[in-house]
């Protein structure tokens, strides 16, 4: 009982840190404006997931548990950005590119340490694998910064970006991430797989999203915005639940 009341005191603490921004909040959010919609239900669902994860990082314990709270990390890091970034929609209208890639460049290398945990969790995995994956994040995002926010050509932003990606997927799918995994346990090898997947197909949107609306400027900062929201609502919280997944069919 007495751990039932612990968890739900940290899990009530961290949803109160999330709601935080809303508070100092003046923003009205328009009934037609869906993309605002979007980036308040997804803000919710990240606080939601967030005490999900936590709790039952706490209940799994151990080295499972160390995996759930990063997933519960990149979720509540996700949460508090969404606040802000709905406060800059709903205010101005305009992209919260700064925002969204500092987001980015908090939660895209935890779950690139998640792909290294779940591996560590089963003592099948060297701490370069972490190394390799963190550099490849850091070109996929730098590149695509630059290019959004104009320092750069939004293709030549475009190519780093993808140079990026093209090197975390070269990596979890036939380098040494892939190769490591082969020596897991079951609940493991098919956590890895449905992750690396995400990271292939989720992650696909979001330079889909780049091209359309920087690219070939067929879509509208309202779309752009609804593209990568609907993306994070995917890979993060999906990705989170893989590794729920996981821990939870070992336990049984
Ligand atoms: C939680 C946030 C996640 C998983 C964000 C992922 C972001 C990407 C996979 C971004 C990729 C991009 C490219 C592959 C090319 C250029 C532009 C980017 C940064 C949008």
């Amino acid at each position: 009982m007495m751990t039932i009341l612990k968890n739900w005191k940290t899990a009530a603490a961290a949803a109160a840190f999330a709601f935080m921004p809303t508070i100092a909040s003046a923003a009205n959010l328009q009934s037609d404006d869906y993309v605002g919609i979007s980036f308040w239900l997804i803000s919710i669902a990240m606080v939601a997931s967030t005490v999900f994860f936590w709790t039952e990082a706490r209940r799994v314990g151990g080295k499972w548990g160390v995996s759930l709270l990063v997933a519960a990390l990149v979720t509540l890091v996700a949460a508090v950005h969404y606040f802000y970034m709905r406060d800059v929609w709903a205010t101005t209208g305009e992209t919260p590119t700064v925002y969204r890639y500092i987001d980015w460049l908090i939660t895209v290398p935890l779950q690139m340490i998640e792909f290294y945990l779940i591996l560590a969790a089963v003592g099948v995995a060297a701490g370069r694998i972490f190394w390799h994956l963190l550099i490849g994040t850091l070109v996929m995002l730098l590149g695509g910064y630059f290019g959004e926010v104009g320092l750069i050509d939004a293709t030549l932003g475009f190519i780093i970006g993808m140079l990026g990606w093209v090197y975390i997927l070269y990596y979890i799918f036939s380098g040494e991430a892939a190769q490591s995994a082969k020596n897991a346990p079951a609940s493991v090898q098919s956590a890895f797989s449905t992750m690396r997947l995400i990271v292939l197909v989720g992650w696909a949107i979001y330079p889909i999203g780049y091209v359309l609306g920087y690219m070939t400027g067929s879509v509208d900062p309202a779309s752009l915005n609804g593209i990568y929201n609907i993306a994070d609502f995917i890979n993060k919280i999906a990705f989170g639940l893989m590794i729920w997944v996981a821990a939870t069919s070992e336990e049984a």
